[in-house]
């Protein structure tokens, strides 16, 4: 056999040899058959030396065409195998770019904080601050302030938590605020220092949300929940202006034009006279039932002198309400421990 002839035999072998090998490892296996350190073209060209020097150049030329052919097969078979493998793992991860999004799981608002929302808004239109101040209070500020007798069981340590100071003994002047009626003060004594170089002081409307505390536990009761009491002082404010300011505040947060609504004599420390407002819904599961809902009254004189307000001229109504029964009952959830257990289940359908 020629020269020539052994050289496309081998020729013919590498690209058979190439086609035959179906995965990238196996087609290097097959290269360093013919074009590694010891492959065979390697071989024919080290032969090239023992040659005589008139040969040297025409077999040269031929095995180095032959190596020229051997690397085209290769790289032709090399895209070829590389292209089959990129198809195979394209059709494996098929994307369908016309599917919706998956979306983005959000979050809303808790009912009660709806509420509170919903009963801020109410009153910041007409003309109601808002004020907050600190959960942990002082007994002045909770009761003393408010006209709550040293002996009132509402100070007894089976209704109100007290603070326990570093030394482990328990502070009976540091407390948990039963009630929001201390922001009340802070905002008078406040707004009386504030003010106290004119004669007649502005009026004073605000409107009191947060948590407060009280040593209690059941399907109507939690150990936190909220208040938000309201506070109007000035010079001629009565109790015709409370029961305007009530009813319509109940009418519009129920969103019912013909709810009920009735004031209670009932007592109060800090406030005098005192009531109890029940309201009534003229349809839906509870229709024509009175369900007790907030309690008001004009404001105590003892309670506007400590907050700074001289009682022979200014005189004030409040009212205090519990966004959490107010919720339940605009929901018609039963149970009040289902707003602090922080279930999805019950959350997500306030959504
Ligand atoms: C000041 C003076 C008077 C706030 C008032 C009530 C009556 C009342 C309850 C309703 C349901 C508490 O949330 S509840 O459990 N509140 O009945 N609150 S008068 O009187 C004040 C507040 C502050 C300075």
């Amino acid at each position: 056999m020629s020269n020539q002839e052994q050289l496309a035999t081998l020729v013919d072998a590498a690209v058979a040899d190439f086609t035959a090998a179906t995965e990238p490892a196996k087609l290097e296996d097959a290269k360093a058959r013919y074009l590694g350190k010891d492959g065979s073209l390697t071989a024919l060209l080290k032969g090239l030396g023992k040659l005589p020097p008139e040969e040297r150049k025409t077999v040269g030329a031929e095995i180095n065409r032959a190596k020229e052919s051997i690397e085209l097969a290769l790289t032709t078979r090399r895209d070829a195998l590389r292209n089959a493998q990129l198809e195979t793992q394209l059709a494996a991860e098929a994307l369908d770019v016309t599917l919706p999004g998956r979306g983005r799981m959000r979050g809303s608002l808790h009912p009660v904080t709806m509420s509170l929302e919903r009963i801020e808004a109410l009153f910041r239109s007409i003309g109601f601050a808002i004020a907050d101040g600190p959960e942990i209070e002082t007994d002045w500020h909770n009761f003393t302030a408010l006209n709550t007798p040293d002996n009132h069981p509402a100070r007894s340590m089976h209704d109100t938590f007290y603070v326990t100071g570093v030394d482990g003994k328990v502070q009976p002047d540091v407390l948990l605020r039963t009630h929001t009626s201390p922001v009340q003060i802070r905002a008078m004594l406040a707004h009386t220092e504030r003010y106290k170089h004119l004669d007649t002081l502005p009026e004073l409307r605000i409107l009191c949300p947060g948590r407060v505390y009280r040593v209690d536990s059941d399907a109507t009761h939690s150990p936190m929940f909220h208040q938000a009491e309201g506070l109007w002082v000035g010079e001629n404010v009565s109790f015709a202006d409370l029961k305007g300011v009530v009813t319509d505040f109940l009418r519009n947060f129920f969103e019912s034009d013909d709810l009920k609504v009735r004031f209670r004599p009932s007592f109060f420390p800090f406030t005098e006279p005192s009531a109890e407002i029940d309201v009534a819904f003229m349809s839906g599961a509870l229709e024509g039932r009175w369900l007790e809902i907030a309690g008001c009254g004009m404001v105590h004189p003892n309670v506007l002198r400590c907050g700074g307000f001289d009682p022979q001229k200014y005189t004030g109504f409040a009212f205090g309400m519990g966004p959490d029964r107010l919720t339940m009952l605009r929901y018609g959830v039963n149970d009040l421990r289902l707003f602090f257990e922080s279930d999805l289940r019950f959350l997500k359908q306030f959504q």
